[in-house]
């Protein structure tokens, strides 16, 4: 893809282009990425799915950052170059700020792993007996510093992102993360969706205000699972990547080695359930 704008940073999945007079270009690509590999078998119409989602919970999520006198970067996903409509985004560019806000609702992955060495995840001492999947008493607050690509980001506490950005504007983050996720768990609920954990990025506009960044609540910054069969006790499936996993695991790939191809009814599947995700979410028909 030959998108001729200045490119900015490549991620995994996606990329950012200079979009000129302080914007930005967020592309997603129909890459997938499962067990730290890109695999070289898109998904169709993943980075329409991903992007129009992102759109849609911008707009749900404006009441809550309004009462924190807060924004989003989201400028228009419309006004963007014909080659990738439907997949980009053209956003404010931002200062970030070097912390990702992370909230958990569910002890799933890292999570699991901190409670059962510590009983706590971070400053929050939990009930004894929690499993892999459960529900916490309370969402948490856990934060962690971005990494460089190929890294995974690194836990923090909430300290860290005091000496990081300051006392007040570190409360400032702790409470919209935790109030951003409450209201996206509670529209998740009504399309039958848990939403275990997720991901935001914010950064400060020129006036110094806080603004909500990146991409939101997709698939790829979140876990959701399928509220149906949520049973705790072990990995829930994922909502999305289930059947790439699953077949990643029976085709006896190492994990290490370049990924191989995917069948096309697992691309099928897998394309399916972006597009039910988006649909149960939204109420919209995907076009
Ligand atoms: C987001 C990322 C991606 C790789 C920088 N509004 C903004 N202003 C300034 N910077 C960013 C944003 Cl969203 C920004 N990332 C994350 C996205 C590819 C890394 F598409 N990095």
């Amino acid at each position: 893809m030959s998108l001729d704008l200045p490119l900015v940073a490549r991620g995994k999945v996606r990329e950012i282009y200079d979009a000129g007079s302080d914007r930005l270009l967020l592309v997603a690509s129909d890459r997938i990425s499962a067990y730290d590999h890109v695999l070289p078998t898109p998904i169709p119409d993943k980075g329409r799915v991903l992007t129009q989602l992102s759109v849609w919970w911008f707009e749900q999520l404006t009441p809550v950052l309004s009462s924190f006198g807060a924004t989003h970067h989201l400028v228009s996903a419309s006004d963007v170059p014909a080659e990738v409509a439907g997949r980009a985004m053209l956003v404010r560019r931002l200062e970030m700020l070097p912390v990702e806000c992370v909230a958990r609702g569910y002890l799933s992955g890292s999570g699991t792993v901190e409670y059962t060495r510590t009983g706590s995840i971070r400053d929050v001492v939990l009930p004894a007996g929690l499993v892999e999947g459960s529900k916490l008493p309370a969402p948490v607050f856990t934060p962690s510093t971005k990494a460089e690509i190929g890294e995974h980001d690194e836990a923090i506490d909430f300290s860290a992102v005091v000496a990081a950005v300051g006392a007040p504007r570190a409360d400032e983050l702790r409470d919209l993360t935790l109030a951003l996720y409450a209201r996206a768990a509670e529209i998740a609920a009504g399309a039958g969706l848990v939403l275990a954990d997720t991901k935001f990025e914010f950064g400060v506009s020129p006036d110094g205000g806080l603004v909500l960044g990146d991409e939101v609540l997709t698939p790829d910054s979140s876990r959701f699972w399928p509220a149906a069969t949520w049973s705790p006790g072990s990995v829930q499936p994922s909502y999305d990547k289930q059947y790439v996993r699953d077949w990643l695991t029976s085709s006896g790939w190492d994990r290490v080695s370049p990924p191989p191809e995917l069948p096309s009814d697992v691309v099928e599947a897998t394309r399916e359930r972006y597009v039910t995700a988006y649909e149960r979410l939204t109420g919209e028909r995907f076009v």
